[in-house]
């Protein structure tokens, strides 16, 4: 591999037909950072507005005068934006493609006039079952047309979605349903991953049995695999008979630009997640911008994001940027390695996907089966790739480029996060170099810095924390009822800049090299879990006293969770109990959870202060007992020689 390139020149053939060039780039660039009301008012002028904004920014990241503010007396709606304007001339174009999780059932094309329908049908049924705007709708659905559906006839009636992953645990539904308040659920009988069934309604069930969730008056439920579930009568109610008979139009509602448009809960360092609110003008005009620029977005693109809906990758770049561009986007129920491990690229080849994103760590799961399963297929549909989630290994990176690609297709490696609602750091595919590993350049109005531990800015090459000096129509708002939360989180390690929780490293080129997160957030698989979420779940368990979880490096999930346990006084550890910890973790807060290793503490290394030293963990963890560098802190240093002892061994 050492002779292997590491710059991946812009191809002349993408180029030549490539809505940006270089040229193009540096010089839009400039334009965006020197006057960004000029630019951004010239982006928001892709939408369709019910009332064009006169203003398009109004932020400031400094406490006194804190504001983040775009297209602020703007109105529109955001499912208008996704449908009713691609009618006239798309009507009969296919906005979503279905793919099923089981090949051997049918897929479905939904075009934009049946999707406009189907949006207002379900619209008219939540108003008329008491929905309305600024109320909280929350989306636990598994990856079928209708979650599309169910999040655009919340936009259309201005009410707040909040989609909960399909793999949560019903804990974790209960949680996110209490801090919102959501009134209504829309479920499904069970969902579909990999031939396995997954309780959905059931989950939902159990969820609205805990505390804190009384606010939910109804529960709708789509019959998707046709399993029997408990209806609870009047809560409960079937989709297709509320949604039958409702007129196929329905009265959009003026959104103010700055009105919330949806939130989604996500995991930081401290606490329980927190709901990350996106409002409706600026992110719409980032995601749609975005979309089109960075996957270089035709006409006739079968555009394909593996992601799913739960997270925030699927609500830009499988919903609300698609969509508002009027693309045809492919909605996969499935999973990458059922009924074999090349499902992807027979369902590239069924459905002539010219554009696939996806997953670090799906490309590296992918890779560990060799090439036959890749070779078997054509792929000659592809043009582009796209990769999102986590940092990408240039090994991972080259195989897809030279496997899957077959050398043919540029790779965009996109770096964002849910507080971000879009794309900021990635190569544009015309005009920016790739190398292996690296999310390459800024986009288009966005400016980030690296900062070090004092907040000074470095120059030049260097590595240290990623920060943003400026705000972007796409950035979140607020922390669902905690504004004060989100400006502590963000904006106050580096008063003034926007702190993303990310090391980051830039080279003599300008390249941003992203190495991670510095907080205490591991990403398993994508997948972003606060440690302090598995800790408290580890704690709640009767038997044990204490907990501590650190991430430590994985082959394919990128980072596992490493948990670490002490038993209360008297209780036996075995193999036994630590089956049931890590299945009690699961059901707590859901597979994506599961720790992957758990170690016996008979003690934790902590400060004179009680602090847990996680930089020692982190070390035993990765089974680098070497490097554990100063232990003299710790009020009892014997304890990291018996952790040491009984690491994990690789
Ligand atoms: C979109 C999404 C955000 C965190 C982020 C970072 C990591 C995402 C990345 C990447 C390196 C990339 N991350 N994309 N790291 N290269 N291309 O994933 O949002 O779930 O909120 O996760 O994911 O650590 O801070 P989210």
């Amino acid at each position: 591999m050492s002779d292997a390139p590491t710059l991946y020149p812009v191809r002349p053939d993408f180029a030549a037909h490539a809505r940006i060039d270089h040229a193009r780039y540096e010089h839009l660039y400039a334009e965006s950072v020197r006057d960004p009301d000029a630019f951004w008012g010239k982006v928001g002028q892709r939408l369709d507005w019910m009332r064009a904004p006169t203003t398009i920014r109004d932020v400031s990241f400094k406490q006194q005068d804190f504001r983040i503010r775009w297209y602020a007396d703007g109105e529109l709606n955001a499912s208008v934006n996704c449908l009713d304007r691609h009618l006239a001339t798309r009507g009969d174009k296919t906005a979503l493609l279905f793919e099923p999780d089981d090949p051997s059932q049918p897929a479905r094309r939904v075009t934009y006039r049946e999707l406009h329908a189907r949006v207002c049908r379900l619209a008219n049924a939540l108003r008329h079952l008491g929905i309305g705007k600024g109320d909280v709708v929350t989306i636990y659905l598994p990856m079928i047309p209708e979650a599309a559906v169910a999040m655009l006839a919340c936009a259309r009636i201005g009410a707040i979605h909040s989609v909960v992953f399909g793999g949560f645990s019903p804990n974790s539904i209960a949680d996110r349903v209490g801090d919102c308040k959501s009134k209504l659920i829309i479920t499904a009988d069970e969902g579909l991953r990999g031939g396995k069934k997954i309780p959905l309604k059931a989950n939902v069930d159990a969820a609205l049995k805990l505390p804190g969730t009384n606010t939910v008056e109804t529960v709708l439920v789509v019959r998707h695999t046709g399993a029997a579930v408990d209806m609870q009568m009047p809560r409960d109610r079937w989709y297709d008979a509320v949604v039958d008979g409702q007129s196929d139009s329905c009265e959009p509602e003026r959104m103010n630009a700055e009105d919330p448009l949806f939130i989604l809960y996500t995991s930081g360092s401290t606490g329980k997640p927190k709901g990350v609110l996106h409002t409706t003008g600026g992110y719409l005009v980032y995601v749609s911008y975005t979309h089109e620029a960075v996957f270089d977005l035709r006409d006739d693109d079968i555009y394909w994001c593996t992601a799913d809906v739960g997270w925030v990758t699927g609500h830009s770049y499988i919903v609300y940027g698609p969509l508002a561009n009027g693309a045809t986007a492919l909605v996969f129920e499935g999973v990458p390695n059922w009924p074999d491990s090349s499902r992807f690229w027979q369902v590239i080849d069924k459905h002539q996907v010219t554009i696939f994103y996806t997953a670090p760590t799906a490309i590296r799961a992918l890779m560990r089966e060799g090439d036959a399963p890749v070779k078997s297929t054509s792929r000659k549909s592809l043009r582009l790739l796209g990769t999102v989630g986590e940092p990408i290994n240039p090994e991972a990176w080259r195989w897809y480029h030279d496997v899957v690609g077959d050398g043919r297709c540029p790779i965009v490696d996109t770096w964002w996060q849910t507080e971000t609602g879009g794309i900021l750091i990635s190569p544009l595919p015309g005009a920016i170099d790739a190398k292996p590993g690296s999310a390459t350049k800024p986009f288009f109005g966005i400016q980030p810095a690296l900062v070090d531990a004092n907040g000074q800015i470095l120059e030049g090459e260097a590595e240290g924390n990623l920060v943003l000096l400026d705000s972007w129509p796409g950035q979140m708002r607020s922390v669902y009822g905690d504004h004060q939360r989100f400006i502590d989180t963000y904006f106050k390690t580096y008063p003034g800049m926007y702190f993303s929780g990310d090391g980051c490293r830039r080279d003599a080129d300008g390249y941003y090299w992203i190495t991670g997160r510095v907080d205490d957030v591991i990403n398993v698989s994508g997948h972003r879990i606060g440690t302090a979420e598995v800790e408290s779940a580890l704690v709640a368990h009767p038997k044990v006293a204490e907990a501590a979880v650190v991430g430590y490096p994985h082959d394919i999930k990128g980072q596992g969770i490493y948990a670490y346990v002490t038993l209360i006084a008297g209780e036996q550890d075995n193999d036994e109990l630590r089956k049931e910890l890590v299945a009690w973790v699961r059901k707590e807060i859901g597979p994506v959870a599961t720790p992957d290793h758990l170690q016996w503490a008979p003690g934790l290394p902590k400060t004179r202060s009680g602090k847990i030293m996680r930089r020692i963990l982190r070390k035993i963890a990765e089974n680098a007992p070497d490097q554990l560098g100063d232990t003299s802190t710790l009020a009892d240093p014997s304890v990291v020689d018996a952790l040491v002892r009984n690491r994990r061994q690789p």
